[in-house]
């Protein structure tokens, strides 16, 4: 699982969250794939889906609602034809999807990328997270805990099929009772960027856009980005519009002046900052 990756030298960097992709909502569904479609055409070069891309996804075999009705099926469609297209796009897991695989990523020609994971671009170093962490609430960090760790996974693995789906609507109705508003801890976003050395976190799982910047009593100055989510847009508003992303444009390219040979990596290399406030 990648812990590290550096934007393209050419093209932008899109990042999203939260698609909850799922066989109850198909014009959520909709609004993302036609997102997907797109993206090649416009700029992006590569897509960082932070988590949270199906609602539920009970393990790569695909015995879960999602895989057999079909979204499952059709989001690794959408994504191995991005990838030929020329996107490269990586996958982070979420609360909802933390059973995504190494095996669907590479179906999908997609990339897994660590519960924390660092982008380098535009001479920063970005960190990228779900969010669920920066929940503030210890009983959901524990229980994150316990059925994140290995020993977990490997019951689960071994549960037959009915047991797991049982065990998956006991987690969802868990997370349906515990669906109050979830408040961002600063302290808890500052630890994880300490422990990265980073200054700026990009993250989803609140489902509410904010971008802002705090200083702490030490005097270290943190930023966070944080993605809203794919609900179904204004009927008005036609489903590829205003897509809730966050982009990272492609860095301009300097054209060389007459005679001057210039050094190409030197032409490319970033020189932008992204609306730094
Ligand atoms: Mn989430």
């Amino acid at each position: 699982m990648l812990r590290q990756t550096r934007a393209p030298e050419e093209g932008a960097v899109w990042i999203a969250a939260d698609a909850h992709l799922s066989p109850a909502h198909p014009r959520r569904n909709e609004r993302f794939f036609s997102f997907l479609r797109g993206a090649a055409k416009k700029e992006c070069r590569a897509l960082y889906l932070l988590g949270d891309v199906f609602d539920l996804w009970l393990g790569d075999e695909q015995e879960t609602g999602d895989g057999e009705d079909g979204v499952g099926a059709q989001t690794k469609k959408e994504l191995q034809n991005l990838a030929a297209e020329g996107v490269k796009v990586y996958l982070q897991r979420g609360n909802r999807d933390f059973l995504l695989g190494e095996r669907f990523a590479s179906a999908a020609n997609c990339e897994l990328i660590a519960d924390e994971h660092i982008l380098s671009a535009a001479g920063k170093k970005l960190l990228l997270a779900h969010g669920d962490l920066f929940c503030g609430d210890f009983s959901y960090l524990l229980f994150r805990r316990v059925v994140r760790s290995r020993a977990a996974r490997l019951l689960y693995a071994a549960m037959p099929k009915t047991a797991r789906k049982k065990t998956a609507k006991n987690l969802r109705a868990r997370s349906r009772r515990n669906r109050r508003p979830p408040t961002f801890s600063r302290p808890a976003a500052e630890a994880l960027m300490r422990k990265n050395n980073c200054h700026t976190l990009i993250h989803g799982h609140f489902h509410s856009p904010a971008d802002e910047q705090w200083q702490t009593q030490k005097n270290e100055t943190f930023r966070r980005i944080s993605l809203p989510d794919w609900e179904s847009p204004p009927e008005k508003l036609a489903p590829e519009e205003s897509p809730p992303i966050f982009v990272i444009p492609a860095p301009p390219v300097i054209p060389a002046k007459a005679g001057i040979h210039t050094n190409p990596t030197e032409k490319t290399r970033p020189r932008y900052t992204y609306g730094e406030s």
